[in-house]
């Protein structure tokens, strides 16, 4: 069913494609995503243990989520305003490419600008979106745990001219700040940044990623365990098509693996 009729997201793709992103506020269950930050403390704590210095930069660390659980809710992945939404800027039957956190500590330092991705062609201007990430935090987010810094209609260009754009005064920087429920979905070649958190509490951030029907990231994947896959209904078994099959998730993951940034 979703929140929004087919009218609603049409005006939602259409924000995005202007701006780069569309904030879905209130859009999942308070509850649900509770229940997920509990489930996700003792994932980051082992990690924080293992390299007190952050392993995406200075108090920052960049967590996989095990596909389980709650973890691997269809009423998430499949959430039908926001998977309508990325089929309306991205095309038909995308697949589902990453799951896992970003969260900044105390301790953290505004990161670079920067895009998550390469452009599609390095001799060619940019293209329609290819690569999405559905952002949602596990903790409200304000102006002092290390909110997301983002700019408005920088997704179609490249990035040093987005970066002189801002410079320049022509693009401003808007801080996001989130309540838990609320739900972004983003165009990854936007620039933006992440913030430092001020406060004693991690502030993890998800992210979803969702591609275009034909496009393959072999930087990044989610281990699908057998069992869970043959439960969810067909959609959620479509979207996550390019995924391995794997007996059994492990709960922490190697994440010597760090997303580049561009
Ligand atoms: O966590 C955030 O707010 C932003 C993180 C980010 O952009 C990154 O690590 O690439």
């Amino acid at each position: 069913m979703g929140k929004y009729d087919e009218g609603a997201r049409d005006a939602l793709a259409e924000a995005f494609e202007r701006d780069g992103f569309v904030l879905l506020r209130e859009h999942f269950p308070r509850a649900k995503i509770e229940a997920w930050r509990d489930a996700f403390a003792p994932l980051l704590a082992p990690h924080v243990e293992a390299d007190a210095s952050g392993n995406r930069g200075p108090g920052r660390y960049y967590v996989t989520l095990p596909f389980e659980g709650e973890f691997a809710d269809p009423s998430i992945i499949c959430d039908e305003d926001i998977v309508g939404i990325v089929e309306r800027v991205a095309g038909r039957d995308p697949v589902m490419c990453q799951l896992a956190t970003d969260t900044p500590v105390h301790g953290s330092k505004h990161q670079d600008w920067h895009r998550d991705t390469p452009p599609l062609f390095d001799d060619a201007p940019e293209t329609p979106s290819f690569q999405l990430a559905v952002n949602f935090p596990l903790v409200d987010v304000d102006d002092h745990n290390g909110p997301l810094e983002t700019t408005r209609g920088t997704h179609r260009m490249s990035r040093e001219e987005a970066l002189e754009g801002l410079e320049a005064g022509r693009f401003t920087a808007e801080r996001v700040p989130m309540r838990i429920g609320d739900v972004m979905i983003r165009d990854v070649r936007g620039l933006h940044r992440g913030t430092p958190n001020l406060t004693g509490e991690p502030r993890p951030m998800v992210v979803i990623g969702y591609s275009r029907a034909w496009y393959f990231r072999p930087e990044v994947h989610i281990d699908v365990p057998r069992a869970v896959l043959a439960a969810l209904p067909a959609r959620a078994r479509r979207l996550l098509r390019f995924n391995p099959q794997v007996e059994r998730t492990p709960r922490i993951f190697d994440e010597s693996y760090r997303q580049f940034a561009y």
